[in-house]
């Protein structure tokens, strides 16, 4: 028998940008289009493993340096990949978090395209499915009816319409769970006072009793406001998601918070561990595997939570649908994920650079795709169209605080603000 050659041949990385409707956070608002990056590693025997990260040129250049050092490797040697890249990396790097975003990357396109060569689903490979179905919350914004007019161009609306108060924000709800059957959600706050983030909550748990609640204001409060908005909200929330800045600043909340604090932002890397865990600073840890080493790292990385007695979940950034299938494989194949996922995926799927079928949200869940790899297959109209809108659009990266300065320019960034 011949065994196909699983050298990587080739990283092909392609800068993509797809629409994003307005949407509201502690550091200002989603522009237009936001930005992702598309993998192909091809093998030698022409197989193709495709992976997603966030754009940006920074990320781009972290790519193309991995590019050079991942040709000739084999492609089920996912350690060594992950340590080359590492090494070339780290002397402009310093950040191992940051490191982790281009090894993540790569890591996944090489498990999709492992899976192809071997005939089996990437969640599998990660010692295979405990769920056939992954379910998801509905993320839901703070949202502005459309992106106003600047430079020239139009404004630009959406079918979800205005959300800025508690009424907008339990239709905005009723909306997801029309469409996508979620029960379970969370909200994006950090965007006005507390009180009136307060009210929301309140809104939506007299909305749907009895349905998981979260609330995530990105570090948008100190540690008192912090304290108060858990009192306020006891018995409403499943979890509180990063109230405040930094380990130590979780760990005051913590003392006094009655429901479980939950992060994807003070705990982003292996070396914070230890101090979370000795202060006590987090009960939920959401897990990025775009971020953590990618799919067998997020895979132990739950069992280090499991061995800490910290819950495991998953949050997400705006995405597509090669990350999509990602994450609900590796969620599929961790017994202990303990709450639902949260995905963006209702707000840009739209764009999306996958042939439509493999994924879909329905009754609030994902189902498993059971085809080689990720099991999903790349669009390439979809892949070369999206690249010319990144092309024309100019963009550098993400910035959600500058564009809030073009329509309100007294805005100022401050975190904690309240
Ligand atoms: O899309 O505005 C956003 C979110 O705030 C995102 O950037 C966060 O990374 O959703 C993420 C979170 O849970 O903090
Ligand atoms: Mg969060």
């Amino acid at each position: 028998m011949t065994t196909p050659d699983s050298r990587i041949r080739e990283l092909i990385v392609t800068p993509i940008a797809f629409r994003d409707p307005p949407l509201l956070n502690s550091s200002g608002v989603h522009e237009p289009l936001a930005l992702r990056l598309i993998l192909q590693l091809v093998l030698e025997d022409g197989t193709v493993g495709l992976g997603e990260s966030t754009g940006g040129d920074i990320r781009i250049e972290r790519l193309a340096a991995a590019a050079q050092v991942v040709v000739g490797m084999d492609v089920f040697d996912t350690t060594a990949v992950a340590a080359a890249i590492d090494t070339v990396l780290l002397p402009t790097v310093p950040s191992s978090h940051e490191r982790g975003w281009t090894t993540s990357a790569v890591e996944v396109a090489c498990l999709d395209a492992q899976g192809k060569l071997l005939g089996r689903s990437v969640s599998d490979l990660l010692g295979g499915a405990v769920r056939d179905a992954v379910p998801f919350a509905a993320y839901l914004f703070y949202k502005w009816a459309e992106h106003p007019a600047l430079d020239g161009n139009p404004a630009v609306g959406d079918e979800w319409g205005e959300a800025l108060d508690p009424a907008g924000i339990v239709e905005q709800a009723r909306l997801m769970q029309q469409r996508y059957g979620f029960g379970s959600f969370k909200l994006k706050g950090g965007v006005f006072p507390p009180d009136e983030e307060i009210a929301a909550m309140k809104a939506l748990a007299e909305a749907f009793p009895g349905q998981p609640l979260r609330l995530d204001p990105n570090t948008a409060w100190t540690v008192e406001t912090s304290q108060y908005v858990a009192r306020e909200l006891d018995g409403c929330l499943e979890y509180l998601e990063d109230p405040t800045p930094t380990i130590p600043g979780m760990a005051g909340v913590a003392k006094t918070s009655p429901m479980p604090l939950a992060t994807n932002m003070c705990v982003v890397a292996w070396e914070h561990l230890k101090p979370a865990v000795e202060q006590d600073a987090i009960q939920v840890l959401l897990t990025d595997h775009h971020y953590w080493g990618g799919l067998r790292r997020t895979r132990e990385l739950a069992a280090v939570c499991e061995a800490f007695g910290i819950g495991l979940s998953m949050h997400s950034n705006s995405h597509l649908g090669i990350s999509l299938a990602a994450m609900t494989h590796v969620a599929a194949a961790i017994p202990n994920l303990d709450t639902s996922c949260d995905t963006h995926y209702p707000w840009n799927f739209a764009d999306d650079v996958v042939v439509p079928g493999a994924l879909e949200l329905r009754g609030g869940a994902v189902k498993v795709p059971t085809g080689p790899g990720l099991g999903v297959e790349l669009d390439h109209d979809a892949l070369e169209r999206l690249h010319r809108v990144y092309l024309d659009s100019g963009m550098k990266g993400r910035d959600d605080t500058g564009y809030m300065r073009r329509v309100h320019p007294e805005y100022e960034l401050k975190l904690p603000r309240w």
